[in-house]
């Protein structure tokens, strides 16, 4: 497929970028921001990331892929860091990357390099990370946290055997997925799961967040249920850099 040489050109070229998702608590402060690939072919126009992300993983470009994204989102941070604007930046890193050999030494040192303090960082994960070597993942991510990153379980409620994962994960944040979130205002049955999931995180002690808040009915049973932060397209759908700046600006 020309796609995955389309691709491995556009990451040397430096022609993919990053928008940045805003996570926002129910004061209206800013929790965080979610770095979200976006790539545009030159013949095709923009490709969903779901699938360069699916062909990345399958072809091994998946970890330059990841370093790429990591690079490019400290160096973000780096620049709001001194302007002024303080907001911890989350990167997605799919299974592939957690066992890569090295990857937490690698992040570690990629933060010195831009200045960046660990707590600014937060690597959303999926509960597919525990399926091939859960071992080897375990550290990992041990490694990570130990180095001050923090970690997100993302999806939560989409993957397999998510109570066990989640005692196994050293995760910090729960993002409930938005195929619960969707119809809460609607469907009992969604709320019953949204409250259970957001009782459960926070007997944890965990932080919950909820993905994909499109409009404020969903927002106020959120805040009802004692949701943490709201993410969706009724705050901010992801933006380029120079908007996410004004944006941030904006806030405050
Ligand atoms: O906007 P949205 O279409 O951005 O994202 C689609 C999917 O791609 C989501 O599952 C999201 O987590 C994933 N995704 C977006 N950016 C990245 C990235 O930089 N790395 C990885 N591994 N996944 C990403
Ligand atoms: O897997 P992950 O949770 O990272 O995926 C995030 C995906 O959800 C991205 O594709 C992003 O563009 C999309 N998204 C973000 N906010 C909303 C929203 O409010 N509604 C919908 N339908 N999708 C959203
Ligand atoms: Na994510
Ligand atoms: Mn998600």
């Amino acid at each position: 497929l020309g796609l995955l040489g389309d691709l491995r050109r556009a990451l040397d070229a430096g022609d993919v970028e990053l928008h940045y998702q805003p996570k926002v608590r129910f004061d209206g402060k800013v929790a965080g921001l979610e770095a979200l690939v976006r790539w545009v072919h030159p013949e095709r126009g923009k490709v969903p990331p779901d699938e360069f992300i699916a062909i990345a993983e399958s072809s091994g470009l998946m970890p330059h892929l990841t370093e790429y994204v990591l690079e490019s989102a400290l160096g973000q941070v780096a620049k709001w860091q001194a302007q002024g604007l303080k907001v911890p930046v989350a990167v997605n890193v799919s299974p592939r990357d957690v066992h890569t050999p090295g990857f937490a030494g690698s992040v570690a040192a990629r933060l010195a390099r831009h200045g960046v303090p660990a707590g600014a960082l937060q690597l959303e994960i999926t509960e597919h990370v525990l399926l091939e070597d859960p071992q080897r993942a375990a550290d990992t991510l041990a490694g990570l946290t130990g180095h001050g990153v923090k970690m997100s379980l993302d999806d939560f409620g989409t993957g397999y055997s998510s109570l066990v994962h989640l005692r196994r994960l050293p995760v910090s944040e729960l993002k409930i997925d938005r195929s619960f979130v969707a119809r809460l205002a609607v469907d009992n049955e969604d709320a019953e799961i949204v409250r259970c999931t957001v009782d459960l995180a926070h007997s944890l002690g965990l932080l919950v967040v909820a993905e994909g808040v499109e409009d404020d009915e969903t927002w106020e049973r959120l805040r009802d249920l004692g949701c943490d932060a709201v993410q969706g397209w009724l705050v901010a759908a992801a933006m380029p850099p120079e908007e996410t700046t004004a944006w941030l600006r904006a806030r405050g």
